[in-house]
C-alpha cells in the first residue's frame, strides 16, 4: 500500500506539470484506482480488455505510456503466477529463458521498469534506446494511437536519461538477490552527435558489463537511389567498431551484439547487409526484425496516417514477418532472429517463428490489450507448438519460412 501512495504522488507530480492541470490528474488517479481495484478480481484478462484499457485510452498516449512504466516501476501489477510450459523454454544466447516472448525496445527506455516487466512474465526485456548524453527528444505530441487499426505512430526522437543514469539503474537491479531476468540494452546515438560510431562504441563499453545483449540498428536511409555504397560502408565501419569495443571488455562481459533492421530496407540493401555481417570483423550474434515502418499501408484514418514517425502494430505485422523470412533465407538460418512487429496473439507469434524467428517481442499490442496479453500469448503459443507435434519452440523455427517469402505471395 505504501507503494501505491508513492505511485499516486508521482502521478500527481507528473500530471500537474502539464498545463491540462488537475482534471487530467483526477482522471489519471481515477483510472489508476479503478484499475487497481479491478485487478483484485478474477478473469482479469477480460476486464483489462473491455474496461481498463479503454479507460486508460482516454488519456494522451504518452501519459498512459508513462503511467504504464510507473506501474511497472512500482510493481503494481500482480506478479504473474503462470508457469511457463517446458516447450516454451529456450536457450537465449547461452542463457535459459523460460519463454521466448520479450518486451521490445522503446517501452522501458530508461531501465526503470525491468522488475515489473519480469513480473508480467516476459522471458527477456529490452531497455532503450539509450543515448550517451541525456536528451529530450522531439516536441509533444509525439505518440499517436490509431485505435481502429490497432497501431501506433511515434516520433519520440529518442528521449533518454543517458548512459550514466541508465547504467547505474541496471547495475543496482543486477545486484539484487532476487534478480533473475535477461536484460538487453538497445544503443542509440545523440541527435546532435558529431561522432555517431563513437556513440555506439561508448554504449558497448558502458553497457557490456550490465547487459545480457546489446542492440545496434540499421535504419533505412531516406534518400532513395543515393544509398547502397554509402550505407554499406557506414555499416561496415559501425560493426567493425562495436566488435573491437566488445573485444576490449573483460572475458565475462563479452555480450552478444544484435543488429536491428528497418522493415523499409529493399532487397538490394538486405543483400548488402548480409554481405557485411558475413565478414568476420563485422560479425553479429543475431538480428532483430523489425523496427517500425515509415510506410502507411492499410491505415484507415488519413489524418493520423499523415503524422510523421514510425508505425507499429497490426499494419506492420505481415511486412515484418516477410522480412524475417527473407533474412532467415539469406542467412540460411545461421543467425538467431528476434521477430517483432504487430504480434497480438499466440498465432501471430507462431507465424514469426515459422518464418524463422527464434524469439518474439511485443510492444504495441500490449498497449491495447493490457498486461494479461503476455500470459495469453504464451498459453496459445505453447498449445500451438504441441498440437503441431513439436517438442519445443526451437524445433518450429523456420519450419515454413518459404510461405512468407515475398515471391511466393
Ligand atoms: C512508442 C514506441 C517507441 C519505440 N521506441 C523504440 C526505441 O527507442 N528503439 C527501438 O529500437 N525501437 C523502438 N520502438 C520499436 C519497437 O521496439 C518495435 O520494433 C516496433 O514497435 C514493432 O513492434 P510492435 O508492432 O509489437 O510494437 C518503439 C516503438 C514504439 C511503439
Ligand atoms: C493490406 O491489406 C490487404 C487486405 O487485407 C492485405 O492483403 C495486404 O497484405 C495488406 N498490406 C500490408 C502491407 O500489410
Ligand atoms: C526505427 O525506425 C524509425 C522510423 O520508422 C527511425 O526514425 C529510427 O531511427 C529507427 N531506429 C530505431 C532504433 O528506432
Ligand atoms: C506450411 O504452410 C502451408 C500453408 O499454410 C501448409 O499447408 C503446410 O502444411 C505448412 N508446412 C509445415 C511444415 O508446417
Ligand atoms: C536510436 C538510434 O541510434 N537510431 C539510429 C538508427 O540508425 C540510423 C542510421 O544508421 C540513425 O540515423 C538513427 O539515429
Amino acid at each position: 500500500m505504501i507503494q501505491f501512495t508513492t505511485f499516486i504522488k508521482m502521478v500527481l507530480q507528473k500530471t500537474q506539470k502539464l498545463s491540462r492541470l488537475r482534471s487530467l490528474g483526477i482522471v489519471t488517479v481515477g483510472a489508476t484506482a479503478l484499475y487497481m481495484g479491478l485487478t483484485a478480481y478474477h478473469n482479469q484478462d477480460q476486464l483489462f480488455r473491455t474496461f481498463v484499457m479503454p479507460a486508460v485510452r482516454l488519456l494522451p498516449a504518452e501519459t498512459s505510456h508513462n503511467l504504464a512504466v510507473l506501474a511497472c516501476k512500482y510493481r503494481l501489477y500482480p506478479a504473474s503466477k503462470y508457469t511457463d510450459d517446458l516447450n516454451l523454454h529456450s536457450s537465449f544466447f547461452g542463457r535459459l529463458a523460460s519463454n521466448p516472448i520479450g518486451i521490445a525496445a522503446g517501452f522501458d527506455k530508461n531501465g526503470e521498469a525491468v522488475l515489473g516487466l519480469k513480473d508480467l512474465g516476459f522471458g527477456f526485456i529490452e531497455v532503450g534506446s539509450v543515448t550517451p548524453l541525456a536528451q529530450a527528444g522531439n516536441p509533444k505530441p509525439r505518440v499517436f494511437r490509431l485505435v481502429s487499426d490497432r497501431a501506433l505512430i511515434n516520433r519520440y526522437g529518442f528521449n533518454s536519461d543517458g548512459h550514466g543514469v541508465v547504467a547505474q539503474r541496471l547495475k543496482e537491479i543486477r545486484e539484487r538477490e532476487d534478480f533473475n531476468a535477461i536484460v538487453g540494452v538497445n544503443l542509440g546515438r545523440n541527435r546532435d552527435t558529431l561522432t555517431p560510431i563513437n556513440d555506439y562504441v561508448k554504449g558497448v563499453h558502458t553497457f557490456g558489463p550490465v547487459a545480457d545483449y546489446l542492440v545496434v540498428n540499421v535504419s533505412s536511409p531516406n534518400t532513395k537511389g543515393l544509398r547502397n555504397m554509402q550505407s554499406k560502408k557506414e555499416l561496415t565501419e559501425l560493426l567493425e567498431a562495436v566488435n573491437i569495443a566488445r573485444g576490449q571488455l573483460k572475458t565475462n562481459q563479452k555480450v552478444p551484439i544484435l543488429l536491428k533492421l528497418s522493415p523499409d530496407l529493399e532487397t538490394g540493401e538486405l543483400n548488402d547487409i548480409v554481405a557485411v555481417i558475413n565478414q568476420k570483423k563485422c560479425r553479429v550474434d543475431g538480428l532483430i526484425v523489425s523496427n517500425t515502418t515509415v510506410a502507411r499501408d492499410n491505415i484507415s484514418d488519413p489524418a493520423l496516417a499523415s503524422e510523421a514517425g514510425g508505425l507499429s502494430g497490426e499494419p506492420l505485422r505481415e511486412r515484418s514477418t516477410r522480412l524475417i523470412a527473407q533474412m532467415y533465407s539469406l542467412t540460411k538460418g545461421s543467425l538467431p532472429i528476434i521477430g517483432v512487429g504487430g504480434v497480438a496473439s499466440g498465432q501471430h507469434a507462431f507465424e514469426k517463428i515459422e518464418a524463422g524467428a527464434s524469439f518474439v517481442q511485443i510492444y504495441t499490442a500490449l498497449i491495447y490489450e493490457g498486461p494479461e496479453l503476455v500470459e495469453r500469448i504464451k498459453g496459445e503459443l505453447s498449445l500451438r507448438i504441441s498440437e503441431l507435434g513439436y517438442a519445443c519452440v526451437k524445433d518450429a523455427v523456420g519450419s515454413n519460412y518459404t510461405k512468407y517469402l515475398p515471391s511466393s505471395k
